[in-house]
């Protein structure tokens, strides 16, 4: 039996490298000669390439670069150009953006932040075009955009925490720097500037939608390969035959908790689920400084959290702090 999974679940297709499917008219060809990788083989398709590059992919790629490139010469600017300083302390290095006297200025000084908007601009461009990239390619295969909606709903979170909020604030400071330890930093300042973004229920609604992607991301994994051995996986033989291992799982999920998804409705609630946690994220953090000032004080306020207790009374603005 055991040999019989294994062809079962890792055969690998050698076929026509683009599956019979025609290129449409105006499009370059792909670049590359596939060839194939024995142990790529356990994680998925054995096949390497060809991949399509497109000006799209080209360009992205590009200004891609041009991003990495300004974002890591400046890092190596701050150790001094010291090579071994770079690598040492590269995680805490940092391209920080504009300090907030430059407001949402066009272009502030190079040295003062003007090489951080240049990066956040060419880094922008570079995963806009990545995106049309995944649109392009989708369409051209004669396929729904999912994919590409999905990765949309990042971009969102991205402008919004880049672009759009620091516009709205009129002030490039609001935006996150570049860096490893940098960008966390970032983010626990931004909490605590804000008055705890747990008290901000579009930061919980984004981790509901984050934690049940992963729960949701098990339950799915964990189910096709349970049913492998009566071959899950293939998915056209699972959605036209009766008696089959789909139907198997589905059983397990009404035995378990009364309910089950299907073969389909399990891929809108694992994309809904993703798309949703930048979504209402990007929600959470538009509202954050423009609308909400402190999202301690606005719970206490609609009574969502208790007021602060007595005990710090005579202490200043409790719900601000002590010595407020
Ligand atoms: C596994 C797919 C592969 C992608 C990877 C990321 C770079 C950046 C650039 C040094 C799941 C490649 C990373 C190319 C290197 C320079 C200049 C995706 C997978 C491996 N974060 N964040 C990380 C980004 C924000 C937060 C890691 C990007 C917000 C926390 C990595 C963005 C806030 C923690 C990273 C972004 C925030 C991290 C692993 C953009 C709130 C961690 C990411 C463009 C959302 C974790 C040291 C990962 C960590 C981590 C990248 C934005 C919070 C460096 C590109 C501002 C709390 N973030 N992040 O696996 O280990 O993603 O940090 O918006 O604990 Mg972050
Ligand atoms: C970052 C989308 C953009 C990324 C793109 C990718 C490249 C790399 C390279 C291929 C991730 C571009 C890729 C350039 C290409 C290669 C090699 C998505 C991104 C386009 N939080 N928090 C969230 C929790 C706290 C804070 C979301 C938990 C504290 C801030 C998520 C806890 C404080 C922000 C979440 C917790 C705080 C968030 C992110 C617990 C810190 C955000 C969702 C247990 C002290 C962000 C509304 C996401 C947000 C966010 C989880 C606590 C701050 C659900 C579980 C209280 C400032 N937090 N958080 O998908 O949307 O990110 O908030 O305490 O901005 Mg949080």
């Amino acid at each position: 039996m055991a040999e019989y999974q294994n062809i079962f679940t890792r055969v690998q297709v050698r076929a026509a490298p683009e599956l019979g499917v025609d290129l449409p008219r105006h499009d370059s060809d792909r670049a590359g000669k596939p060839f194939f990788a024995y142990w790529i083989g356990w994680l998925g398709n054995a096949q390497i390439g060809p991949i399509y590059l497109g000006w799209t992919g080209i360009v992205s790629l590009l200004f891609g670069f041009a991003a990495i490139e300004i974002i890591g010469l400046n890092m190596a600017a701050s150790v001094n150009w010291d090579p071994i300083e770079f690598v040492r302390q590269l995680p805490w290095l940092a391209l920080e953006p504009p300090p907030p006297e430059y407001g949402f200025a066009f272009l502030p000084p190079l040295s003062e932040g003007g090489w951080w908007v240049m990066a956040g601009f060419f880094l922008t461009i570079s995963i806009l075009l990545w995106w049309v990239r995944t649109y392009r390619r989708a369409r051209a295969l004669g396929m729904g955009t999912h994919v590409a909606w999905a990765f949309a709903s990042a971009i969102f979170l991205f402008l919004v925490l880049g672009f759009i909020r620091p516009a709205l604030m009129g002030s490039w400071a609001e935006a996150v720097p570049f860096g490893i330890f940098p960008h966390l930093d970032w983010t626990t300042a931004f909490s605590l500037r804000y008055g705890n973004l747990h008290y901000n229920p579009f930061h919980a609604l984004s981790i509901v939608f984050l934690y049940g992607s992963v729960l949701l991301f098990a339950m799915h994994g964990a189910t096709i390969l349970a049913v492998s051995r009566l071959g899950g996986e293939r998915e056209i033989e699972q959605v036209t035959d009766r008696g089959t291992a789909s139907e198997r799982a589905a059983l397990f999920w009404r035995w378990t908790m009364g309910f089950n998804a299907t073969m389909e409705s399990i891929h809108r609630w694992a994309w809904w689920f993703a798309v949703l946690t930048p979504l209402t994220g990007g929600i959470g953090i538009l509202l954050t400084g423009t609308v909400v000032d402190n999202w301690y004080l606005w719970s206490v306020k609609h009574g969502v959290a208790p007021p602060y207790p007595d005990v710090f009374q005579g202490m200043g603005d409790p719900a601000m702090g002590a010595g407020q």
